[in-house]
């Protein structure tokens, strides 16, 4: 049997040949992630097998982390931005460093399709970055109400935001929509029936009349407030991304007060998107950031959180860790013929996004 100076010496000698020169981290890690988009003892776990604390931070914009990242020293060592457009067009700014698949022991636990999907493009996305989660975009609506100002309402469709038939009487109960040009721009594009993907300047002005006609009727522009507003009867009708649309159905049927919330992916496409998991160049914890991503590839870590957050994961057999409810839940794992009809968008020129920019500040202000 190994006496206690033995167990002392091999530690140390692992510490020595692991890392020969550079001292070991200190147990940290700052961690900013999306709101809403894990469970509620992921940290606890992780900081109780490894000893790491977790610093961490939420948002509910691509475009806060772009901003934080591209201003350097964030502080921050893992970040979840979406694969397409941001961090696609992020890579090619160097904000990232490239991971060290050695360190990622479960790696061979990713999914095929979704591996596949990141490396559809030229970006080289997954040198950079591990999948997270899979967000299809939608709708949520409060039924009794939808029912009451606008019975016979598509509800399965665009046209419940953007066509006014709908849109104008519902206006007085509350509709938002994502504070997220692109996905506001898109819905609007494949709701004229046109390419999502579209460049054209004349998609462009009739994407852009929709959102302008249907301004008046929104309530607010907005990321995350719609979950709670949902789920208390204080909105109607929101545009957002999938599982915090499956979090509001959730909340209102826990807190019992008669609010009936349903969830839709549009008839006519969502968009879907793939949020990865990236270390930013001046990540201050590197080491930690690797053993967190990998401990993030495991299916007893990710199933629990797909459960809790109600969005699809990156990782095989997860299933006997996520309910029942869930894995039949068409929002989460859409059928066939929704999935035939998702899009993505590609990172676009910088003087699209400059554009697209401009005309959103001016419809988010103007009103
Ligand atoms: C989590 C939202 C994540 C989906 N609240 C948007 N990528």
């Amino acid at each position: 049997m190994l006496k206690p100076y033995h167990l002392a010496a091999g530690a140390l000698l692992s510490v020595l040949v692991s890392h020969p020169l550079a001292a070991a981290e200190e147990k940290l890690l700052n961690v900013f992630n999306w709101s809403d988009y894990i469970a509620s003892d992921t940290l606890d776990r992780f900081t109780a097998e490894t000893g790491i604390k977790v610093n961490y931070d939420v948002y509910d914009s691509n475009e806060m982390v772009e901003a934080k990242l591209m201003a350097g020293k964030s502080g921050y060592d893992v970040v979840f931005p979406s694969a397409f457009p941001f961090f696609a067009r992020q890579i090619q700014a160097r904000i990232y460093q490239p991971l060290d698949k050695q360190k990622l022991t479960n790696y061979g636990n990713l999914e095929e399709g979704v591996i596949n999907s990141l490396n559809a493009t030229d970006e080289k996305i997954l040198d950079f970055a591990v999948p997270y989660m899979i967000a299809g975009t939608g709708v949520g609506f409060n039924r009794g109400k939808v029912n009451a100002l606008a019975p016979g309402a598509p509800t399965n469709s665009w046209d419940l935001i953007f066509d006014p038939k709908w849109s104008d009487p519902l206006k007085s109960c509350g509709i938002s929509v994502l504070d997220d040009s692109g996905e506001v721009f898109a819905a609007a594009l494949v709701w004229l029936g046109k390419n999502p993907r579209s460049e054209d300047p004349e998609d462009f002005k009739a994407a852009s009349a929709a959102i302008q006609r249907i301004r008046p009727n929104l309530r607010y522009i907005h990321s995350s407030s719609y979950i709670n507003d949902l789920a208390n009867g204080d909105l109607c009708v929101a545009h957002g991304y999938g599982g915090d649309l499956v979090q509001a159905r959730d909340r209102a049927g826990e807190a019992k007060n008669g609010v009936d919330i349903s969830v839709y992916l549009p008839v006519e496409g969502a968009q879907v998107v793939i949020d990865v998991m990236g270390i930013p160049a001046d990540a201050p914890h590197p080491d930690n950031a690797h053993i967190f991503i990998d401990f993030m590839m495991r299916a007893d870590v990710v199933g629990p959180i797909t459960d809790a957050v109600g969005y699809a994961n990156a990782i095989r057999g997860t299933d006997a860790f996520v309910s029942e409810q869930r894995r039949n839940d068409p929002v989460i794992y859409p059928s066939p013929e929704t999935r035939a009809k998702f899009f993505t968008v590609p990172p676009k020129p910088q003087a699209y996004i400059r554009q697209l920019t401009r005309e959103w500040t001016r419809i988010k202000t103007d009103h």
